[in-house]
């Protein structure tokens, strides 16, 4: 007898899986090709226990279509630019490049431990240039198309990493990296025009079931569609100029307008406040705002405050004036930047004008019903804003308008760890792209990366200074870098073809791919990751390149791992390594406890002891599998329909429905243990199974390669040594090779019947088993009724002094007093 001993078994199958290639995935699926793809980790160094869990989950996905007879597409890369790469570089003078490499060695080594089914032939890095190339070239494409442009925008600033920062890469006024106080900055960016697509983006959330509804929710408010008008407010002051536009979903409210907003950065602020006695303190206060974080000015609690410009604005609907202020929760990012004040009937407008003496009249009744609004009073507001949008815009005053919370994407950062953006600027012929014969633009190394200043690439003269495509005068390459999120954008495209030097890849192979069957990562990537790929996979559609418009078909966002209730950080100090757990217990034992541990989607709360428990079934399981297959590797085909050939078949539905249909991996390995505590029942490991009937050992052969294949997707080393145990190997070829099994209808469907339990003569209760039941299982169905147990068990010791068993009928217990 062999103890379970991970440490051997495991790297022995990783070798032999590695050696035959066994996850290579063709390049065109003949028509039943399954995409799996987790996320790809950033190389930080190390794997950690989400990493662990995210590719665990897709793993057992894998492996399962795999032995389904699917052709399965399983690749692993890395989303290797980034900053924490260039912090290494400030801190340990190491290059990005050099750190990066060796992070990925790292973690691969890691990865491999685990025995991840990926085909790592298509392993991809972004940072290296036959990767990024496409980046450019992909920017240039967009660009011919106005999908990338240069616009002058307020950005959130961190003045630690001298970078721009997403509006959710702030956190509470801070930098989410370094903590520092984020600031407001000007700057000529690039952006790719999402906005262009923000219709089919939210249209095509009604049509994807695969998604979990609240990913749905999260990007139909990201995208936040609104459906309003535009209104045109002339200011009295200054009856020549331009009027005033502003947004309102509540055009129906117009008659109870009392004011006028601006937001402080809206270009006309300026020309009002000429010869403004108010002027002075209009400017101290906007100056005051500029300086606010935008996280901090989106908050929904910041007070409202705001000045007047002591100009006016004429309401077009009634004529009346209003004043004109400049308040602070109107944003320049949103609408036009100027809103009507209608305290009445909203609540924001309602705190501002509370604040500042501004009166509120009402003019929607309790019905819902238009008031004191003139010729549209009485209708239902509903209806109101379709008529008085109409009355707008036949009086060339306004128009229906609809607006959308999705920004365009500035990509551009000033670091140097990214994809440099292929653009020239040329003082004669302005904006020109690298020719796609020059791409790759290289990073270049003569650059010293001190984390201070503007882009570490301006400080390459030999990288900054060109010469111009057109017109061959010197010229200037543009020294930022584009987003990361650009990278991931399109990755799990690149992986079917990722040594194209012709294209990002092929079109044909992204048609007989795509869309992914299912994708597995965590819920932080909800919005954005998500919306840029969805918004680069109708881009790359609309370039001719064949992908579909919906990259993802199903989608799994996977909980968290926790320790002591919060999430593992290093901050925290409660991180469980990863190699520590194969070090102590081996991948499969890892893999089972943080598939076991909680359903996918849900948060997993580490802990020792169930490690220790997922370890004692492995030893379990193994103790059963060793003892036995010796002795029954040569047994026939079962043919019976006894209870252990039932469980065995009831437990095979179950967990093929568990993987297959509902994804619910933790109870497919409690339907495995509870095989494992059958068998035990039906044939403990230290009795000699060569004594039992034919039909016993069929069965228990039947059994145990059961379990051996159930096990594949989960504990794939012991299972494929399993596996060879019992015959496999030589004869069959590999567990991963083989087909997974179909349970058999006819003993499924075996019927429950009612035994009578009498103890000691005395009818005495009943319970339900399957029909054929050995007299064990009603036994332990005995033990599980509660009554029962009472009378038969004197806690776990037996009182039993003699049974009598009628098969489907009768279980008579005499036990001792
Ligand atoms: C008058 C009004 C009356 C409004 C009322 C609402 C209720 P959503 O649904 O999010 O699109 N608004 C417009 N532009 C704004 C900006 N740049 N900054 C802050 N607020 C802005 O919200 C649209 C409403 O938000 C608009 O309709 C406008 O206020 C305000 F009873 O106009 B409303
Ligand atoms: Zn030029």
């Amino acid at each position: 007898m062999a103890d379970y001993n991970p440490g051997s078994i495991e790297p022995k199958w990783q070798r032999i899986w590695d050696e035959k290639r066994s996850f290579a995935a063709p390049d065109l699926p003949d028509g039943r090709g399954f995409y799996c793809l987790e996320m790809l980790p950033y190389p930080s160094g190390r794997i950690h226990m989400g990493h662990v869990r995210n590719y665990s989950i897709g793993d057992v996905v894998a492996r399962f279509k795999k032995m389904r007879g699917l052709q399965v597409m399983h690749p692993m890369g890395w989303d290797s630019f980034g900053m924490p790469a260039e912090n290494a570089a400030i801190q340990r003078g190491l290059h990005p490049r050099e750190w990066t490499e060796s992070n990925i060695v790292d973690m691969r080594t890691q990865l491999k431990k685990m025995g991840f089914a990926y085909d790592w032939s298509r392993e991809i890095a972004s940072h290296r240039p036959d990767y990024y190339r496409w980046n450019q070239w992909l920017f240039i494409r967009m660009f011919e198309r106005g999908l990338a442009y240069r616009s002058l925008r307020l950005v959130n600033w961190c003045p630690q990493c001298a970078t721009v920062l997403a509006n959710e890469q702030v956190e509470q006024g801070a930098c989410w990296r370094c903590g520092t106080p984020v600031v407001q900055k000007s700057l000529d960016q690039w952006f790719f025009r999402i906005s262009r697509y923000a219709d089919e983006l939210l249209a095509d959330l009604d049509r994807m079931p695969g998604w979990p509804e609240k990913v749905l929710t999260m990007q139909r408010n990201w995208i936040g569609r609104s459906e309003g008008a535009f209104v045109d407010f002339r200011i009295a002051e200054q009856p020549e100029a331009d009027p005033i536009r502003v947004f309102t979903t509540r055009i129906d409210t117009i008659f109870g307008a009392t004011f006028l907003a601006l937001a402080p950065g809206h270009p006309v602020v300026r020309s009002l406040l000429e010869a403004s006695e108010g002027r002075a303190a209009a400017e101290a206060f906007i100056a005051a705002e500029r300086a606010v974080p935008v996280g901090e000015r989106l908050s929904a609690e910041r007070e409202k405050t705001g000045v007047t410009t002591g100009r006016h604005a004429v309401n077009p609907f009634t004529g009346e004036k209003i004043p004109i202020w400049i308040a602070n929760f109107v944003l320049m990012e949103y609408g036009t930047g100027a809103i009507m004040g209608v305290p009445g009937h909203d609540e924001r407008d309602a705190e501002f004008a509370g604040r500042y003496g501004l009166p509120s009249v009402p003019v929607i009744d309790a019905e819902g019903r238009t008031i004191d609004s003139g010729r549209f009073s009485g209708l239902p507001c509903e209806r109101a804003r379709g008529v008085m949008t109409q009355w707008a815009n036949d009086n060339g005053f306004g128009e229906a308008s609809v607006q959308f919370r999705l920004k365009d994407w500035g990509i551009s950062r000033q670091r140097y760890w990214g994809t440099p953006i292929p653009m020239i600027h040329c003082a004669g012929c302005g904006i020109v792209p690298v020719p796609d014969a020059d791409l790759p633009v290289l990073l270049p190394d003569d650059v010293s990366i001190t984390g201070a200043g503007g882009s570490p690439l301006e400080s390459s003269p030999s990288f900054a200074n060109t010469t111009c495509p057109k017109c061959s005068s010197p010229a200037r390459r543009d020294t930022d870098t584009m987003d990361t999120f650009v990278d991931s954008s399109w990755y799990f495209y690149r992986y079917l073809d990722p040594r194209n030097d012709k294209a990002p890849f092929r079109p044909e192979v992204a048609r007989g791919w795509f869309p992914i069957d299912l994708y597995i990562g965590g819920i932080t990537h909800a919005i954005l990751h998500l919306m840029y790929a969805r918004f680069f996979s109708m881009v790359m559609r609309d370039i001719g390149l064949g992908t579909p418009g919906e990259p993802v078909a199903n989608l799994l966002t996977q909980g968290m791992v926790l320790k002591g209730g919060t999430a593992m950080s290093k901050s925290r100090g409660n991180v469980v390594a990863p190699d520590e757990m194969i070090e102590k217990y081996g991948a499969d034992v890892t893999r089972l406890f943080v598939l076991f541990a909680a359903p996918p989607e849900r948060d997993l709360e580490w802990s020792e002891s169930g490690i220790d428990g997922l370890h004692r079934f492995a030893r379990r399981a193994w103790r059963l599998l060793d003892a036995h297959a010796p002795a029954i590797v040569d047994a026939p085909a079962p043919s019976g329909s006894g209870e252990m050939r039932r469980r065995t078949h009831q437990t095979l539905a179950r967990v093929t429905d568990d993987i297959d249909r509902r994804l619910h991996l933790n109870t497919a390995i409690s339907a495995i243990m509870e095989l494992v505590n059958a068998i035990y029942l039906f044939a403990p490991p230290e009795e000699p199974i060569a004594s039992r009937s034919a039909e016993d050992r069929a069965a228990l052969k039947e059994a145990l390669e059961t379990l051996t294949i159930c096990l594949g997707p989960f504990a794939p080393h012991m299972a494929e040594e399993a596996w060879s145990m019992l015959g496999g190997g030589a004869h069959r070829g590999l567990l991963v090779d083989h087909r997974w099994p179909e349970a058999d209808a006819r003993l499924l469907t075996l019927e429950e019947v009612t035994i009578v339990v009498q103890v000691n003569g005395k009818v005495r209760g009943r319970v339900e088993v399957p029909q054929g039941a050995a007299e064990t299982l009603v036994m332990e169905a005995v033990r599980r009724n509660e009554r029962l147990a009472s009378m038969v068990f004197a806690g776990e010791s037996v009182r039993v002094v003699k049974t009598v068993f009628v098969p489907d009928k009768l279980l008579n217990v005499v036990v001792a007093p």
